[in-house]
């Protein structure tokens, strides 16, 4: 397969300012003309993109070419033109209903929709599918009319109107030059949550949320997210929505969570569709979120694009960080923190510690679609927000103005990014860049030395940055930790905090006056994407989990605490829980602090997380023992009577409500509920039971049936039953069923899930269904790992089964197999085998190709 690498860019030899679309509707064939004008802006022919399209005609200038006048080979047409400009028209045919890649056009839920990003407009017509190539779009529309009665394009809606034999027409004028990942079409039988919204300098944005008829009640959330994104961002950043209609679709059938077409987000549902019964609070928190992401898109993304999909993460981790700031301004900052960190461990630490680690801003791919990962989303975000923690508010305000002020309009890469925040906030940002090119997580080893006669503590730093693949003997980086000393006896800060830029291999910094022996809190707020290491005891950790005044410290002090008792309890099978079940005791009897942030800090980090840590020679069943003995040893050590009570103080039985404190008492029940099932007595049982049919909402319905599910209890089967029958009309909440039994870890759960795969309402055709049992499965350690390779056997089946239909959604399950050097031997021995067998599978797609011939090595 061809690479693509950053090195080669070349800008376009012609410009296409305006193109005009006008589309002939229909499931089974769809007819697309096409006219682009050209203009030239260097050497060569006009070379267009093409995947899938059936060709009916090629003109030039009102010329229709014969075979002669073009050719066309391995996806590109190629036009020789001569002149300056010209009007270039194709006509193809495409076949929605069998795009079952779901790139391009395609059909879902009876509703036609498009998915462009990264490489799908070349799959609706031929085009220079690359987004430095802008155009104005004018789009007629024509369908049925009784079948698709909405018709929906990018930009303002300009015309409307009847055509004969039942069929009708709209037509959708863009003013604002776009790159063609960014269009978008849907058409379908569609009802609207409307609203409207007056931005700052008092303009009237028409809103509407559309989805099926019966589904519009559950837009509210999604609406209410939407406008206070709109205001938001024109405080936070002076970004003013720019059309006349802001137009939100959700659909079904969808790769990924959502995509940010000018003026026409396509969603998938489970990022718009919530209420009490049917959505839990997670979900409701990730659907203002995502629609946030989205609507930022407009001015980081669409308004400014990106030159080459190299620069990828101009565009995402920015609006990652956009949207992490307004979830945490809209709700806690604090929990937020917390769980956007739990996030980036779980996915990008893990990326970039194995085989398929690459930079925020990667230098080559084979398939693009590969890389919408964690490490350009979420690690990209972090970077930007080192970057705003070194620049302090105005300045990192100053910069962005100067970055919206110098490319608006422009398709723009990462070094403007940088240059803008460095020119605007007056700074050097030179060793910082490096965070963009060198992939891997770096280490920075702290020691803190206390000399009381001098009262005085000097704190040394060393970091390293590992090699990655294809890059070693990196340089240092430019690493901003925010420090703060606390006494041991005081239990309080020892001077204020302060912000240490790292910027060598070591540094020292002393500290004066320090009148009684420090406890380091170190990288605050996790305010630089490393892994710290120190030697501070349990007894330290303890200690800040008590007295820390940043709350991501103090919640970081008690997950190392319980990490370090897991490794512990790895290597020599059982540890001395005592500490962790006192700073457990006591953190749950803080009155000062709240549910929400109680319930994240007594957590266990995952299985995953254990094994990470691990680093070599994992036995996924000794992880298993070793966080079931720890879990149990909290439940008796806090005591059994502690978590019921508990447990029952927050069950309250009020209405339900979606305020941060009702959700922090959900969640901290929930997580009470998850300790008395350490054991599930036949108590826990019917507490959970109990709480499953007294549940007014989905997150303790789905908690306690989660619980269940691990358990051998007739109680089990009856929920399921219940929860089946409930909700089998319902496919995102048939979904979470799924995903409950994927999840859980009893002794036949690999064989329970194995015969879900053969259940009706099972089906690879749709990516959130086959997420929801193949991909939970991937994720669940414990089975996934299996030590007869019955795990790996059934998700690589299951892989290759969808590879065939659906490339993009298959490559996503790749990653866990890329774990293999980290087991122990006989089950990296399978693991390699399950990935040589899908590299050399019969017509394996490139995008699958690519992930796991890079696993190997
Ligand atoms: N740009 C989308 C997003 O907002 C992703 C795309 C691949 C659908 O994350």
């Amino acid at each position: 397969p061809t690479i693509t690498r950053r090195e080669d860019y070349a800008p376009p030899a012609w410009r296409i300012p305006d193109i005009s679309l006008a589309f002939d509707l229909d499931a089974e064939r769809t007819r697309v003309r096409a006219v682009l004008e050209v203009e030239c802006a260097g050497e060569g022919p006009l070379v267009l993109d093409g995947d899938e399209l059936d060709l009916k005609s090629v003109a030039v200038n009102g010329q229709v070419l014969g075979e002669d006048g073009y050719t066309l080979a391995d996806g590109k047409l190629v036009i020789p033109l001569s002149g300056d400009a010209a009007r270039v028209e194709t006509i193809v045919e495409i076949a929605p209903a069998a795009n079952t890649k779901l790139m391009g056009l395609y059909a879902s839920g009876g509703n036609l929709c498009t998915q462009c990003e990264a490489e799908g407009f070349r799959r609706i017509t031929f085009f220079p599918d690359r987004p430095d190539v802008l155009s104005r779009y004018s789009v007629e529309l024509r369908a049925d009319k009784v079948r698709y009665p909405v018709l929906l394009s990018n930009g303002n809606p300009v015309a409307a109107g009847d055509l004969p034999d039942g069929r009708h027409f709209a037509r959708w004028d863009d003013p604002f030059p776009k790159p063609c990942y960014l269009f978008a079409v849907v058409a379908g039988d569609l009802r609207a949550l409307e609203d409207s919204f007056e931005t700052m300098s008092g303009r009237h944005v028409k809103l509407g949320i559309w989805v099926r008829a019966a589904d519009v009640e559950k837009c509210r959330h999604a609406m209410q997210a939407l406008k206070d994104s709109m205001r938001w961002d024109e405080v936070h950043y002076g970004r003013e929505y720019d059309l006349d209609v802001f137009n939100i679709v959700a659909v079904d059938d969808f790769n990924f969570g959502a995509m940010e077409n000018k003026g026409l987000n396509v969603f998938n549902s489970k990022y718009i569709l919530a209420d009490a019964e049917t959505a839990t609070d997670a979900d409701f928190d990730a659907v203002a979120a995502v629609v946030a992401h989205e609507y930022f898109h407009n001015w980081t993304g669409n308004r400014i694009t990106c030159r080459d999909w190299f620069q990828l993460s101009l565009k995402e981790g920015l609006t990652v960080f956009r949207d992490q700031s307004f979830s945490a301004d809209m709700g806690s900052p604090a929990v937020k923190r917390i769980e956007d960190v739990r996030a980036l461990r779980a996915a990008q630490f893990q990326e970039d510690a194995g085989p398929l680690a690459h930079p925020v801003r990667p230098e080559s791919y084979i398939e693009i679609s590969n890389f919408y990962t964690a490490t350009v989303y979420n690690k990209g975000a972090e970077v930007i927000r080192m970057a705003a923690t070194l620049l302090g508010p105005e300045n990192y305000r100053k910069g962005t103005d100067l970055y919206f002020q110098r490319h608006d309009g422009e398709a723009a890469t990462v070094e403007d990014w940088v240059k803008a925040l460095e020119d605007g906030g007056a700074t050097d940002f030179g060793q910082f860049r490096l965070w963009y090119s060198q992939a891997g997580t770096p280490t920075v080893t702290a020691d803190l030395a206390y000399d009381a006669a001098k009262k005085a503590a000097t704190l040394t730093l060393v970091q390293a940055v590992p090699d990655t693949p294809g890059q070693s003997n990196k340089a240092a980086m430019h690493i901003p930790l925010r420090i703060a000393l606390f006494g041991r006896e005081s239990g309080s800060l020892l001077g204020p905090e302060q912000l240490f830029q790292l910027r060598s291999a070591s540094a020292t910094m002393t500290f004066e006056n320090v009148a009684e022996p420090p406890v380091l809190s170190i990288n605050r707020g996790f305010s630089a994407p490393v892994t710290v290491e120190t030697k501070r005891s349990a007894a330290d950790f303890a200690f800040l989990s008590a007295h820390d005044d940043d709350p991501f410290a103090r919640y970081e002090a008690m997950q190392q605490l319980m990490m370090d008792r897991l490794v512990d309890a790895v290597k020599n099978d059982g540890t001395d829980a005592a500490p962790l079940v006192e700073a457990v005791s006591r953190t749950l009897k803080n009155q000062a602090l709240d549910h929400a942030f109680i319930g994240e800090s007594i957590l266990l980090p995952t299985e995953t997380m254990v094994a990470e840590r691990l680093g070599a020679n994992v036995d996924p069943d000794a992880v298993h023992i070793a966080r079931e003995g720890l879990r149990r040893a909290l439940l008796e050590g806090v005591g059994r009577e502690t978590w019921t009570a508990l447990h029952a103080s927050l069950s309250d039985g009020g209405p339900y409500e979606l305020t941060p404190d009702a959700k922090g008492r959900r969640r901290l029940k929930n997580v009470a509920l998850g300790y008395l099932f350490a054991d599930a007595d036949d108590a826990a049982v019917a507490v959970a039971e109990a709480q499953y049919h007294a549940a007014t909402n989905m997150t303790d319905r789905i908690a306690a049936l989660g619980l269940l599910v691990d358990t051998d209890a007739p109680a089990r089967e009856r929920v399921l039953q219940d929860f089946y029958d409930r909700f089998k009309n319902d496919a995102l909440v048939l979904d979470k069923w799924f995903t409950a039994q994927a999840m859980a870890t009893g002794e036949d759960a690999l064989e329970k899930a194995v015969a879900l795969a053969a259940h009706p309402d099972f089906t690879i055709r749709n990516p959130n269904r086959f997420r929801a049992l193949v991909g939970a499965l991937a994720m669940n350690q414990f089975v996934f790992h299996r030590k007869d390779g019955a795990g790996y056997r059934f998700v690589a089946d299951k892989l290759l089964e969808v590879d065939a239909i659906n490339p993009q959604t298959a490559a996503r399950f790749i990653a866990p197999f890329g774990r293999w050097r980290r087991m122990e031997d006989a089950r990296a021995a399978m693991m390699r085998a399950e990935l040589e067998r899908i590299v050399g599978a019969p017509g394996v797609s490139r995008d699958t190709f690519e992930m796991a011939s890079k696993s190997l090595v």
